[in-house]
Formats: structure tokens, C-alpha cells, sequence
């Protein structure tokens, strides 16, 4: 009986697995069915049919009539039809995924037994899930929200999931000596049994749920005032990390402090991270919020263009370790996921690589129906007592019940690449089909037995307590303050400016008196500068002395802007060519083709989505170029930079078009890189209009604040750039340095912005 049953259904994996790489695309290629014209439609129980259109009906002369129940095959429709909803997730509603590879490149065998760690032949098929917390399933991606950011590892030994978040920020502190230093593993609470009451504050109001996908409203404010150990990570969600560019361009944290065991049975304390290698970078405020209503997609088709396009998106991936005998020599307690571990006392090993490279092929059955839970370790990786991690181990598998029903692990995209075989039985949604009779262990047959340690058992560690049962914190909990400040006093001076602006923008939001006067008050415990500003633009008490004392102290690897990658590059920057009709080819080719070779998106944008003449070709039809977009149809928020080329006639119906100014003005006070050739300066003064914005004149290239102009055009102007440099003297360098700079921050820091 043992050798029919249990070898057979292992052989069958085994022969989809056929080495680790490609295995989960293999096994969902198997699920997968993809229609084709000599298909013919069906109705779930398998029988063709012939029309999908009519329902069966006793008809008159006139073919109306009362519709008949007994046409099945119009009631499976409808049903299905009145059941495609699930319930949405409780948080993290709104996602989107996509499928990738993992690769070792350093092994970490000193510290932990799981083969995904150390044996750098492997190649681990994963999916990873991004969403925001707040909104619900249909909300906007761009809104000022934490992001989530969960790995599912399909591995030879099981599936690993990490489940983590772009900010790591706490709400706690460790004592003076140690806030020089920072890295960033934190979360709004240290206990799991607060989850419901933060997530109840934050989503919309009870009585008229409101507000949607969004933070600005009374009772989150009112919370976090008085649950003040969400202090630091609210300055966290207050910041440019709570409007990402992309998510392509977040870090990822698995936040909580985890275990890793190694082949001696040691035990290191381990938290985990991912550093994107395009940089860290956001969206400004304005943009955020006017892209929420003009591509609420914004995120979702960003990440499944760059996949299609094979700019494939990669995360470093690192661990911070710390032995277990060093557990208790830090002046924080290191299971406290509302802490960080300063790099400079722990540094991070990078050690891996993360490429996300093929898109979902249909969103609900793998973007919807994934299903993480931080319980899911494999041997070598196990959970600390950090009470976070404790409460969510609970929390992951019980919401599944509820969404996707108990055989959630059963599904395509759930189910492990290595064989599953167990005594579990039954339930709704049931798909294995095992044979034989025996299900359950002991058995006189021997199948199925518990593995041994060799044969790869998931270790348990023996962990010594002698405890009393207490609901309690440690003293090292309790101080709220210090981090905040110190995240505070990080940022650079306009990452600072956007964080005030953040307050300002959603205690304006809170009508309740009590809630936005309270939190004026509470910023003083910060900062006093920072209370004062915001207090002055919300009305709140405007305080005339520091609550605590700002030590003044700063950490590295806060501001964003030391997540520059290695080198400058533009690769998948979204570029907009403006056109009309008399374009100069020249410029507008070179440029183009320049964008192209260098790896970013050009996108031709003209008055109409129909071919677009240049100067001197007459409108011959196939002369011109067809338009990606109309001005109508896209603004300027859905793209990095701007390039105008020139040529008379085309200049002049731009400076007509109260639409095409508007889309350089609009990119200009969103800090976009610009550039423009030809006549497009005398644009250019026109739309921007500053005797600080220094224009080309005499042919030379000249930038200033982020906009790059060169007066008269040479072929050679446009050539393949070959470096990006600020110093350059070539156009096409400094424009690129440009785009690959993101967004030009001295021309909101001199007001220059908010002046066009
Ligand atoms: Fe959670 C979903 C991240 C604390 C309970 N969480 C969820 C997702 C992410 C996180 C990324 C979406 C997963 C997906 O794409 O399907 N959660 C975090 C992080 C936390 C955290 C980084 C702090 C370290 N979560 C947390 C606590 C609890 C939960 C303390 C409950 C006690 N989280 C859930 C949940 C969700 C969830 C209700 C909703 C949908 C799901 O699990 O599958 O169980």
C-alpha cells in the first residue's frame, strides 16, 4: 500500500519541479489553460454551447416571452456571475504582484541551515505581493499610505513568506547613547493584540466611512496621540516614504525580528531587508494626490509595463544578524519590532538578489487569491518571542478561513513546489486527491512517518524559560520620542519641508478641535520648530516652548537621497515628447532614440493621437509620427521629464495651447526635469518666466534648475549619450543628469516652483 501511494504523488512533483528554477512557473503552466480559436464555449460541467447570448424563453410571434428556469446553462452564468467577489482583505487590500527569481549570492551558512540561504547554486521561484494598508480593493495606488511589501519564496524545503512593509519606522527608543545610529526594521505597535483597535482608527470613520485610502481624518490622529508609541512611525508615513515613485523604488523590511538556526543548532536573531538598485524615490504631494484621480493605476501598470518592457525590477537582499548570546547587550530590546537595529552596530549583509520578471496572467486567481502568513518557515528560519511576530502567526492563517476558505494552500498560486503529504483532510474547496486507505498516523502499514532531522525535519530550538504568566512590556518599551527626533533630524531640508507640509495637509483634515489642537501640542515633544509651522497652518495652539528637548542627534540611511544607485542611470524613466505639426526631426529623432538607448520610456504626446507632421515634410501621410497620447488624454504627472524639441510652427501652437502650458508648468512645480531645443526656449520663457531660470542662448548647453535648454541644433547634439554628467557640456548629458537626478529640489527650495 505505501509504495502505490505516497511515491507516486511525490514522483508527480518531482517531474514539475525538474530542478528548483522555473518550477512554480512549470507547476502553474500546468493549471493553466489558454483559450484558443478552436475551443469551443462550455458550461462548467463541460457541455458545449451554442448560444450565450439569448436566454431560453417561451417566445411569441413576435420572439418575446417569459424566460424558462429550466435554461441551466443562463443559471450557472448568473450564479457564477453573483459570486465572483471574495472578501477583500482587512488591510493590504489593494495590490498588485508579479512573479521573479531569487538568487544567492553570498552564503550565509554560519548562521542558518536553510539551503535558500546557503547553497548559492539555487535559483528560488518567487511571488511578490505590493499593496497599500488603508484603502480598499478599488482605491487609488498614489495615496500617502505605508506600502506592503510580501515575498513568497517556493522553495525546495516549503514555502517562505516574508511579509513586510516599505517602512520600517518605530515608535520607540533605546537610549541616548546608541541614536546616532539607525537602520529601519519598525511598525506602528509593539503588540499584536493592538492590531485591530490601529486598523480600526485608520480605515474610514464607522458611522459614514470616511475617508477612503487615507490617514487625514480624526480618529487616526486622534489615536496615534494618545497611543504614543506610534510617534516615530507616523513621522515615517508623514514623510516622501509614504508617496513612492514606484514600487520598483521602495525598500522592503521584513519589520519583526526573527530566528535563524544554523547546522550546530545555534541561534542568531535576524532581520531581514530589500534595497531596491534603481534608488529610493518619491512622488512630490501634488502629483501624489492629482495621479490619484488621473491614473489611479499609477503603481500597478508601472510595475507590469517595466516587467513587459524587460527592465526587470531587483532588490539587494540582506539580513542583520545578532548571536544569541549577545541578546541582551543592547540598550534596546532587539524582539521589539517597533525598534531598529543601527546598521552601524549591525550591519546589514547583503547576500541575495530579488528579480521580479514575469507579470501575473490573470489577476484574481494569483494577485487576489495569494495568501501570505509570517508562519510559513522553513528549517533554518524560526520565530523569535517577538509579540508582534507571535500575534501575527495567528492573525495570517485565521483571515484566510474567511477570504479563500480552509484549503487556501491548495490553490495554484499557494501551493508549495515540493511535495505536500499529511493526514489533513477535507473541508470546502478540497483538491488533492490522495488515494488508499489510510489517513492517519500511526498506521500498520508505516506511511507516511514524521521525517528525522537528516531527512530535513523543521527543527525546533530548545529554548529555556522559567517565567511568570503576565501580561507585560519590558522597561525598554516605554520611551516614544527619541527616534522621531531622530528621523526628523535626518531628512534633507526639502524632505523635511514635505513632512511639515504632510502634518499641515492632514490635521486640516481633522474637523474635531480636541484632535488637530492635541497633536499641535504632541509635535512640540518633537520638535519645536516643527510644531510651530504646523500649528500656524492648522490653527492649533502655536507652542512657545520644547516639550522634550530635540537632541539634535542624526542618522544615515534615513534621507532617501543616500539610496542613489550606483551610478547615475534613467533606465525606465518616463519621458514625454511634446510635439505639433512643424516639429524639428532632428532634435525630436535624436532625442528619442537617445531616450530609448539609454533605457528610459519615450512617449510622443501631441494635440491629437493621430500622426503628427515635422517641419519641411509637407502632411503626406507615413512623413509623420503618430502620437502615444493626446495632451487630453495624459498630463504631465504620469511622466519623470519633459523634452520639447523645436521647430517654428510647432512651437507656436504650444504656446497657443493654454493645455500644453499647463503640462510644462505642471511638470516644472513638480521639480521634472525639462528639456528643450531650437524655438522651444522662447516656450520655455514664456512658461516659466523667471530671471532665475537661466536659458540657452548662444548655442551652448545650459542648465538651470532642472531645466536644460540648447538654443541651436546641431545633429551631433543628440547623439548616444555615453556618461551622465551635471558638468557635461553635452546636451544630452546634463539633461540626462537630469532625469537621473529625479527631481530638482532647489527649485522648490528657492520658491521658484510655487512661482510658475
Ligand atoms: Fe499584516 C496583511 C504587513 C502587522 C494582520 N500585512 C498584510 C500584508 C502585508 C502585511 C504586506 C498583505 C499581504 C498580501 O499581500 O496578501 N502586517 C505587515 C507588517 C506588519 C503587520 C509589516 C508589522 C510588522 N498584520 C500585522 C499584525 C496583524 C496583521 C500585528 C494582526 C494581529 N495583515 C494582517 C491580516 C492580513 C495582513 C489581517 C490581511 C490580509 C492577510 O493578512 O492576508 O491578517
Amino acid at each position: 500500500m505505501a509504495s502505490t501511494i505516497v511515491p507516486s504523488a511525490i514522483k508527480k512533483v518531482q517531474n514539475m519541479m525538474s530542478g528548483e528554477k522555473g518550477s512554480k512557473a512549470a507547476q502553474l503552466e500546468h493549471d493553466a489553460a489558454t483559450p484558443t480559436k478552436d475551443d469551443r464555449i462550455t458550461s462548467d460541467f463541460g457541455v458545449k454551447q451554442g448560444n450565450t447570448d439569448d436566454w431560453l424563453k417561451i417566445v411569441n410571434e413576435d420572439s418575446t416571452g417569459p424566460q424558462l428556469l429550466e435554461d441551466s446553462f443562463a443559471r450557472e452564468k448568473i450564479h457564477r456571475f453573483d459570486h465572483e467577489r471574495i472578501p477583500e482583505r482587512v488591510v493590504h487590500a489593494r495590490g498588485a504582484g508579479a512573479f521573479g527569481t531569487f538568487r544567492l549570492k553570498q552564503s550565509a551558512e554560519d548562521v542558518t541551515l536553510a539551503p535558500i540561504l546557503n547553497d548559492t547554486s539555487r535559483e528560488t521561484p518567487v511571488f511578490v505581493r505590493f499593496s497599500t494598508v488603508q484603502g480598499s480593493r478599488g482605491s487609488a495606488d498614489t495615496v500617502r499610505d505605508v506600502r506592503g511589501f510580501a515575498v513568497k519564496f517556493y522553495t525546495q524545503e516549503g514555502n517562505w513568506d516574508i511579509v513586510g512593509n516599505n517602512i520600517p519606522a518605530s515608535p520607540h527608543n533605546h537610549g541616548i547613547s546608541y541614536l546616532i545610529l539607525i537602520s529601519m526594521q519598525v511598525f506602528f505597535i509593539q503588540d499584536a493584540i493592538k492590531f485591530p483597535d490601529f486598523v480600526h482608527a485608520v480605515k474610514p470613520e464607522p458611522h459614514n466611512e470616511v475617508p477612503q485610502a487615507q490617514s487625514a481624518h480624526n480618529n487616526f490622529w486622534d489615536f496615534v496621540n494618545l497611543h504614543t508609541e506610534a510617534t516615530h512611525m507616523y513621522m515615517w508615513a508623514m514623510s516622501d516614504r509614504a508617496v513612492p515613485r514606484s514600487y520598483r523604488m521602495m525598500q522592503g523590511f521584513g519589520v519583526n525580528t526573527f530566528v535563524l538556526i544554523n547546522k550546530k543548532g545555534e541561534r542568531h536573531f535576524c532581520k531581514f531587508h530589500f534595497t531596491p538598485q534603481l534608488g529610493v524615490h518619491s512622488l512630490v504631494w501634488d502629483e501624489a494626490l492629482k495621479l490619484a484621480g488621473q491614473d489611479p493605476d499609477f503603481h500597478r501598470k508601472d510595475l507590469g509595463e517595466a516587467i513587459d518592457n524587460g527592465a526587470f525590477p531587483k532588490w539587494d537582499f540582506g539580513i542583520q544578524v545578532i548571536p544569541e548570546s549577545q541578546e541582551h547587550d543592547f540598550d534596546f530590546d532587539i524582539l521589539d519590532a517597533t525598534k531598529i537595529w543601527p546598521e552601524e552596530l549591525v550591519p546589514v549583509r547583503n547576500i541575495g538578489e530579488l528579480e521580479l520578471n514575469k507579470n501575473v496572467d490573470e489577476y484574481f486567481p494569483q494577485t487576489e487569491q495569494v495568501a501570505f502568513c509570517t508562519a510559513h518557515m522553513i528549517p533554518g528560519i524560526a520565530h523569535s518571542n517577538d509579540p508582534l511576530l507571535q500575534g501575527r502567526s495567528f492573525s495570517y492563517f485565521d483571515t484566510q478561513l474567511s477570504r479563500l476558505g480552509i484549503n487556501w494552500q491548495e490553490l495554484p498560486i499557494n501551493r508549495p513546489v515540493c511535495p505536500v503529504m499529511n493526514f489533513n483532510r477535507d473541508g470546502q474547496g478540497r483538491h488533492r486527491i490522495t488515494k488508499g486507505t489510510i489517513n492517519y498516523w500511526p498506521n500498520r502499514f508505516g506511511i507516511q512517518p514524521p521525517a528525522t532531522a537528516e531527512e530535513g525535519a523543521y527543527p525546533e530550538y530548545p529554548e529555556k524559560f522559567q517565567a511568570i504568566k503576565a501580561r507585560a512590556k519590558s522597561a525598554k518599551f516605554k520611551e516614544h520620542f527619541n527616534q522621531a527626533q531622530l528621523f526628523l533630524n535626518s531628512l534633507s531640508p526639502p524632505e523635511r519641508q514635505h513632512l511639515i507640509a504632510a502634518f499641515a495637509f492632514e490635521l486640516d483634515h481633522c474637523d474635531d478641535p480636541t484632535v488637530y489642537e492635541r497633536m499641535s501640542t504632541r509635535l512640540a515633544d518633537i520638535d519645536l520648530d516643527l510644531a510651530q509651522q504646523v500649528a500656524e497652518m492648522v490653527g492649533g495652539p502655536v507652542p512657545d516652548e520644547e516639550t522634550r528637548p530635540n537632541h539634535g542627534k542624526k542618522a544615515t540611511k534615513i534621507s532617501q537621497a543616500e539610496f542613489a544607485p550606483a551610478s547615475p542611470t534613467i533606465a525606465t524613466r518616463r519621458v514625454a515628447l511634446l510635439i505639433a505639426d512643424g516639429y524639428d526631426p532632428v532634435a525630436f529623432n535624436g532625442v528619442k532614440s537617445a531616450l530609448a538607448a539609454s533605457g528610459a520610456i519615450p512617449f510622443v504626446i501631441g494635440p491629437r493621437r493621430s500622426e503628427i507632421f515635422p517641419a519641411g515634410a509637407g502632411k503626406t501621410p507615413g512623413n509623420g509620427v503618430k502620437a502615444d497620447h493626446h495632451f487630453e488624454g495624459m498630463r504631465s504627472t504620469m511622466f519623470d521629464a519633459l523634452f520639447v524639441p523645436g521647430g517654428a510652427d510647432s512651437i507656436q501652437t504650444l504656446s497657443k495651447s493654454g493645455r500644453s502650458l499647463h503640462w510644462l508648468r505642471e511638470a516644472f512645480g513638480h521639480l521634472k526635469a525639462i528639456g528643450g531645443s531650437g524655438e522651444a526656449v522662447q516656450l520655455f520663457k514664456l512658461a516659466f518666466g523667471l530671471p532665475n531660470i537661466n536659458i540657452s542662448q548662444d548655442g551652448e548647453a545650459v542648465e538651470s534648475y532642472g531645466v536644460v535648454t540648447i538654443s541651436q541644433v546641431q545633429p551631433d547634439h543628440f547623439t548616444e549619450v555615453v556618461k551622465i554628467a551635471k558638468e557635461g557640456t553635452n546636451f544630452l548629458e546634463k539633461f540626462w543628469f537630469q532625469i537621473a537626478s529625479h527631481r530638482n529640489w532647489d527649485r522648490e527650495l528657492e520658491g521658484l516652483s510655487s512661482q510658475v
